[in-house]
């Protein structure tokens, strides 16, 4: 085991004075889980991975982090997930879509949550798709079958990726065209002061960490990225724009599901696909944007919508994870 992971996660625990909670783990279960996870209640990333977890049944340590806190930009999990960015090779981003993928984001960012340890490997991952990856793949090894089968893995990633780049932080934080159904403790908010305190924390780590190289090139990069995100993307146009954005991904899953012949979206079992559609949707239906769907406007989705919410997997790492949907 690389001693700076022990020592990093060490430091992560303690700055956030959290001894971790075990989830999944049976009362006779002596030894600590193979995964140990710093996600947030309410973040979307983080309920993929839960989710995943979740429905292979995998035991781990979690440890809850609050967005709102800024506890995400805590120096030792930042060195952590920069050890992390470092091992993919992948540039941090800096410069904000909207969405929450790496992929199309432009990188790596050292800031948020899911990072997941996987101490049998040794190694730290972050990006949620890459670690619901990582997760599925230990699980098939122990037996279980896949949520990203082989055959359907194109089929799955393409919706991944569709979910992936759905503009979930404009329609959390921005205000919505028309009117605001967002839930009363967002309501009336425009995201640019929620991003604007994000830009006014990292110049607080940029100046106490002056000196750290490390430290200085995640928050130097998180900084802007979260400065071009107060300047343009909540603006009417282009929380107009996002909105479009959300709605015809709907539009295309009523379709989907009008001509499915399988009992989930890709296949009659399960797949990550469906439980990334999941929590997509309840974070829809959580902002009031259910209206996509809602009183027979889009049936399919509407169905699809309510079954998916019934899913173990989903009422354990979503509906009744506390503090997991906005109010
Ligand atoms: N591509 C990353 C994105 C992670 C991400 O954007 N996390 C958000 C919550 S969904 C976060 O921690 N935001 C905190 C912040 O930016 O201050 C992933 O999918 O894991």
């Amino acid at each position: 085991m690389n001693a700076s992971i022990q020592a990093l996660v060490a430091d992560t625990r303690a700055a956030i004075d959290s001894e971790g909670e075990l989830i999944g783990a049976s009362s006779s279960t002596r030894t600590l889980p193979r995964f140990e996870l710093f996600s947030a209640a309410n973040s979307v990333c983080s309920q993929k991975v839960r989710a995943v977890l979740a429905l292979h049944g995998l035991p781990y340590r979690s440890h809850m982090m609050n967005l709102f806190s800024g506890q995400t930009y805590l120096p030792a999990h930042v060195r952590l997930r920069m050890l992390a960015c470092e091992q993919i090779g992948a540039k941090l981003v800096d410069r904000h879509t909207g969405s929450t993928s790496v992929a199309s984001g432009g990188g790596c960012d050292a800031a948020v949550v899911p990072t997941l340890v996987d101490w049998d490997a040794g190694t730290v991952v972050v990006d949620s798709k890459r670690i619901c990856r990582h997760i599925d793949d230990v699980a098939v090894a122990g037996g279980a079958r896949s949520l990203r089968p082989l055959a359907l893995a194109p089929a799955i990633d393409a919706e991944l990726d569709i979910i992936d780049n759905l503009p979930n932080y404009q329609m959390l934080s921005g205000k919505p065209p028309g009117e605001d159904l967002r839930p009363a403790g967002q309501r009336g908010k425009n995201g640019v002061d929620f991003a604007m305190s994000k830009v006014e924390r990292c110049e607080r780590y940029l100046a106490e960490f002056a000196d750290d190289e490390v430290l200085v090139r995640g928050y130097t990069a998180k900084h802007a990225k979260e400065l071009s995100a107060a300047q343009q993307l909540f603006t009417e146009a282009r929380m107009r724009e996002a909105y479009a954005t959300a709605e015809s991904a709907c539009a295309m899953l009523e379709q989907q599901r009008q001509a499915a012949t399988t009992a989930w979206l890709l296949a009659d079992q399960v797949t990550m696909a469906d439980l990334y559609w999941a929590i997509e949707l309840l974070r829809m239906a959580n902002m009031g944007a259910d209206t996509f769907w809602r009183d027979g406007k889009r049936p399919a989705v509407a169905a699809y919508a309510a079954r998916l919410r019934e899913l173990p997997a989903i009422q354990q790492a979503v509906v009744h994870w506390p503090g997991a949907l906005f109010n």
